[in-house]
């Protein structure tokens, strides 16, 4: 029988989980764990290259656990663990930065965007992070990468930086790291501010109407969907390359995401009706999709040992996977073992 192919991916606990992380990339993972290796992770070093409130990190990462659950990730099919619990992450990602040069990090849009939010606070780890997003990647000798959009530039990096170190020490043998892939969803991966929407939309946004959480009240998203930024035009048509139609757009491609139907075929149902009406309808299909996630996620609430159980069996796995490519790698450059 032809061996599982492994599945990594990962979320920040760097705020309010949105819509976007889970059309852009969780709600993605659920159906890829019955024929694939699935391993996802709470990336909370990541994290960190922003400031964050230590209480509220370390509760977010366990949230994040929770909504991961919540969503469908089943802890008996995959593997979730917290990064900053298996220090091989740290370690691979240092021998990665001896082999990434400083010019196409620079070029790395996130960084960018980054920096200009956070212009008091341009931290090496902000510069370095996709050298850590490799690591994690390449640990686990992951085939796919399933991620939203705004990811895919660090998938590239992670692919250039594997395949120079395989270069280097490969030799006639089998590759040092597998070649990972992204894996976009069919729709949803790139879903905009609400406020502002030719952004993404993201959870460290200062404005609460930008972004839906997975944990807001029903009636606020419904609000927050309901205030959405349009146009004046009133014309329900899906027009990607306009940017004049980004608000219909993105709630075009939000509608299409939660119902699994095509935007068109959206788009033509709703060509005679009313903004109004239509983000009526948006708004209710997004809360039916959060309502049974929130049930779960609050059944899990108060149940912390079991979350704790996940974690630390996790981590001690991951740590197994992830030490054997460590080995390979520190033999590989030439460190005493
Ligand atoms: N707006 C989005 N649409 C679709 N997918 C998205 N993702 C993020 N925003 C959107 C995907 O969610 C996964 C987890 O993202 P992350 O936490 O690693 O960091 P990020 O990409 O920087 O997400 P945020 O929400 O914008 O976080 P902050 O504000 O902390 O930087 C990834 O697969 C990502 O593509």
């Amino acid at each position: 029988m032809e061996e599982k192919k492994t599945i990594f991916s990962g979320v920040q606990p760097s705020g309010n989980i949105t819509l976007g992380n889970y059309l852009g990339a969780i709600k993605n993972w659920i159906d890829l764990q019955e024929n694939y290796n699935c391993i996802y992770a709470m990336m909370d070093m990541h994290a960190i290259t922003v400031r964050q409130n230590p209480q509220e990190l370390r509760k977010r990462t366990l949230d994040l656990l929770k909504i991961y659950i919540a969503c469908g990730i089943d802890p008996e099919k995959s593997l979730l663990f917290i990064q900053s619990q298996v220090p091989a992450h740290a370690q691979l990602a240092w021998v990665l930065n001896c082999f990434t040069y400083m010019g196409e990090l620079s070029r790395m849009t996130q960084f960018k965007d980054k920096c200009a939010k956070h212009a008091d606070n341009i931290n090496a780890g902000l510069f370095t992070y996709p050298v850590l997003m490799a690591a994690d990647i390449l640990l686990y000798q992951a085939d796919l990468v399933p991620v939203g959009k705004d990811q895919m530039q660090h998938i590239e990096i992670t692919r250039d930086i594997a395949q120079r170190f395989n270069a280097l020490y490969s030799g006639e043998g089998k590759p040092v790291f597998t070649m990972p892939e992204g894996f976009l969803p069919k729709a949803g991966a790139k879903v905009m501010s609400l406020a502002e929407p030719t952004k993404k939309m993201s959870k460290s946004d200062e404005n609460p109407k930008a972004y839906i959480s997975i944990l807001d009240d029903f009636n606020v998203i419904a609000n927050k969907i309901k205030s959405a930024i349009t146009d004046s035009e009133g014309v329900i048509e899906y027009r990607p390359d306009d940017d004049t139609k980004a608000g219909i757009n993105n709630l075009l491609t939000i509608m299409s995401a939660v119902t699994g139907r095509e935007i068109e075929k959206i788009a033509e149902e709703y060509s005679t009706k009313g903004y109004g009406d239509f983000k009526k309808d948006v708004a209710e299909a997004v809360v039916e999709e959060i309502r049974p996630i929130r049930t779960r996620y609050d059944e899990l609430s108060g149940n912390k040992d079991y979350l704790m159980d996940i974690c630390k069996k996790g981590a001690e796995e991951a740590g197994k996977i992830a030490g054997r490519t460590l080995s390979k790698v520190y033999k590989k450059v030439g460190f005493v073992m």
